[in-house]
């Protein structure tokens, strides 16, 4: 059955791959399963057709037959536990990979999601500069204790999962603060991940359609 995955028509980032249906792809990308990409513009992301699979009017959102899903957590761990090659066997393997994959998006991407918001759109306030130095030390309060957890394992738990694409995913929001780059193990988890062939397959089918016109 065809899978078709919806994402922005022209990313605003430029092709940096940080929009959320690189996600999907990536988790598409790992367990084998071709694809197709249905482009939307930010007005036909609120109109009705798009609202009837995606309540808020967001990408990514993904259909199969009849099923049609939305939210990229749990688009992946549809993927994940439809196909073989990012949940283990192992029951609580299985349990710990999921609790990873809820610690990426519920606890280390909101302080994340945080400092974007204080970084690109409050930038302008009065109040930003004496926001931002607590912003930050609010994301560092978090990667301190997913740096120490991870100490020199490749992945969070043993083989990479649905855990580490998540995790991954939600920390290559920070490349530019900076702020990765402060955690060693961190930034070489992150270099690893972007290493799969599965995330280079990924990044180049997203950055085929939002790369600046001008490389
Ligand atoms: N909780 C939802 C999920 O995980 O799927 C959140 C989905 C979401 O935020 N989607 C964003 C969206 O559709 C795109 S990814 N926004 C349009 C809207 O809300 O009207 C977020 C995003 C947007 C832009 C960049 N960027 O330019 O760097 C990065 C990430």
């Amino acid at each position: 059955m065809t899978i078709t995955i919806t994402a922005f028509e022209r990313s605003p980032d430029g092709g940096k791959g940080l929009a959320r249906d690189t996600r999907v792809r990536w988790a598409l990308e790992e367990v084998g399963q071709p694809y197709e990409v249905r482009l939307v513009s930010f007005a036909e992301m609120k109109a009705p057709d798009h609202l009837a699979i995606h309540p808020f009017g967001q990408i990514p959102t993904y259909e199969e037959g009849s099923l049609s899903l939305f939210e990229t957590g749990s688009i992946v761990l549809h993927l994940a536990e439809q196909h073989a090659g990012l949940l283990p066997e192992d029951r609580h393997a299985r349990a710990r990979a999921i609790t990873w994959m809820f610690a990426a998006l519920n606890t280390v991407e909101l302080p994340i999601l945080e400092l974007t918001t204080a970084r690109i759109f409050e930038v302008d306030k009065p109040w930003s500069e004496e926001r931002l130095p607590l912003v930050k030390d609010r994301v560092r309060a978090c990667l301190d204790k997913l740096s120490a957890r991870l100490g020199v394992a490749d992945w969070l738990d043993d083989e990479f999962s649905a855990g580490d694409l998540l995790m991954v995913s939600v920390l290559l929001r920070l490349r530019m603060s900076g702020i990765l780059d402060e955690y060693q193990n961190l930034a070489a988890y992150v270099a690893r991940g972007e290493a799969r062939p599965a995330y280079l397959r990924a990044f180049a089918a997203q950055f085929a359609i939002n790369a600046p016109e001008c490389l």
